[in-house]
């Protein structure tokens, strides 16, 4: 009895290896025989439609299809580079798509599932931002863009944020206490899962004169990240090829 979490893949054409890595893993034993897969944001390093006629698009869809058609669901949230992502490739890919805050009983215990961008409340140029981009206004409009300038928009954004994060300061870009507090409280859980930071831990705190968890998960940039849930506990380990 096992779900697996994964997160900040960052799938892309300039890093095949990564993606031959995420089929081979979800074409694996442990994916198959797992209770479900989750699938915490940035699956792709820039999603700029459900329309988007790449093949990487159609390579993900096929992995993810077949993991949900051998009888293990997939579930999704989006993160910041893929939160347009909606319910048309969603479909097309077999996967379910859940709230960034959704709380899921693994094995008895209610957890906190997230992409975990929301948390990093310090960095209030990135909560502006954020704020402009899920307006289902922007989203209407960018998506009415054709293709090819939504590529374009999309490349330009990435350079932005690029130079914006080299030039950050580290715990501006780290997730705050107090979000984290305030999330798992309102939620009424003691175990949160979330990626974004690309920090791979597994943290441990008082929250409510209780002993919280929080685990975060790890990129793919080098090598594949994944958490191992199961009723005798979480296990976070790396993978490769
Ligand atoms: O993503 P990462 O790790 O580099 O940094 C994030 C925050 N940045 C972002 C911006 C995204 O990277 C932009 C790419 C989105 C691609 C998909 C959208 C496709 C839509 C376009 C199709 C039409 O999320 C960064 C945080 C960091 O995490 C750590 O938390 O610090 O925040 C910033 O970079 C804040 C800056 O103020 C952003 C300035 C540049 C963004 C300009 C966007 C203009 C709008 C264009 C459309 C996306």
């Amino acid at each position: 009895m096992t779900a697996l979490f994964i997160s900040d893949l960052h799938l892309d054409d300039s890093r095949p290896h990564i993606t031959s890595l995420f089929e081979h893993y979800l074409a694996g034993d442990e994916v198959r025989q797992a209770d479900a897969l989750y699938i915490l944001g940035d699956l792709v390093e820039a999603w700029v439609g459900d329309d988007d006629d790449a093949k990487l698009p159609n390579r993900i869809a096929r992995a993810t299809t077949a993991v949900r058609d051998a009888g293990v669901p997939v579930y999704f949230i989006v993160g910041n580079r893929d939160f347009l992502l909606g319910e048309t490739y969603a479909k097309r890919a077999g996967m379910t798509l859940i709230e960034d805050g959704a709380v899921h009983d693994l094995y008895g215990t209610p957890t906190l599932l997230m992409h975990g961008d929301v948390l990093c409340t310090d960095d209030v140029a990135y909560q502006q931002l954020r704020r402009q981009l899920r307006s289902p206004e922007w989203k209407a409009q960018v998506l009415a863009m054709p293709l090819e300038a939504r590529r374009t928009l999309a490349a330009k954004a990435r350079a932005e944020s690029r130079s914006y994060t080299s030039g950050a300061d580290e715990t501006l870009m780290d997730v705050n206490a107090d979000a984290v507090a305030q999330a798992m409280h309102n939620a009424g859980v003691t175990h949160l899962i979330h990626g974004h930071t690309h920090r791979p831990a597994i943290h441990h705190f008082q929250l409510d004169g209780q002993t919280a968890e929080r685990i975060v998960l790890g990129d793919w940039y080098e090598q594949g990240s994944v958490l191992r849930v199961g009723p005798e506990g979480s296990q976070l380990r790396t993978i490769s090829d």
